[in-house]
């Protein structure tokens, strides 16, 4: 179960919320090591939003801080915060706001034009992925194939090896 977050709004297409989608406008900050914000990963690759939408992966063991961003390249995947350069997740937090006294939980979708962090509930940041970023992913067709990609992946080896060689013809795929 998750717990209740504070940060709620939403990216918007119009731009009515305050959050306008755009493309290189905002960035994800996850744990591999947090089913919740693991989901916000799967639904920005699905939708073909590597490109859109930016994401550093924190250190995998949470500090006493909290989550850390890994600066030394000491852990695979992780990366220093190239928005603010913080050392840990709290700060984005204390930033947008000072008094906050909640847990400093990833997922957090920032805006990085604003400076804010816009959503940390997982549930309502893959629906934000999922509907208003459209006009920025993949067409469905690479889309399809990527899911089928996904699908083959929990299959087998040897049917990824078929669907890459049957679509490679037509499709990028961009794993
Ligand atoms: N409601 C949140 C829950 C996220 C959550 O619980 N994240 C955990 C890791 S799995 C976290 O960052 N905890 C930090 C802490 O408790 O200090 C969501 O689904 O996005």
């Amino acid at each position: 179960m998750t717990t209740n977050t504070e940060f709620h709004d939403f990216v918007t297409r119009d731009g009515s919320s305050g959050f306008k989608a755009e493309a290189g406008r905002y960035h994800l900050y996850v744990s591999h090591a947090c089913p919740w914000a693991h989901r916000t990963t799967i639904v920005r690759v699905l939708k073909g939003l590597e490109k859109a939408i930016s994401l550093t992966v924190v250190h995998y063991v949470m500090s006493p801080d909290g989550w850390a961003f890994v600066k030394d390249g000491s852990v695979e995947g992780s990366e220093p915060d190239p928005v603010l350069n913080a050392s840990h997740i709290k700060e984005l937090y204390l930033l947008a706001n000072p008094n906050y006294v909640g847990r400093f939980s990833v997922p957090v979708l920032f805006d990085k034009q604003t400076n804010k962090i816009v959503n940390n509930e997982s549930s309502e940041i893959i629906r934000m992925l999922n509907s208003e970023f459209n006009e920025f992913g993949e067409t469905e067709e690479q889309r399809k194939v990527k899911e089928i990609f996904f699908c083959c992946l929990c299959l087998s080896p040897t049917l990824i090896t078929h669907v890459l060689v049957f679509h490679s013809s037509t499709c990028t795929l961009r794993i």
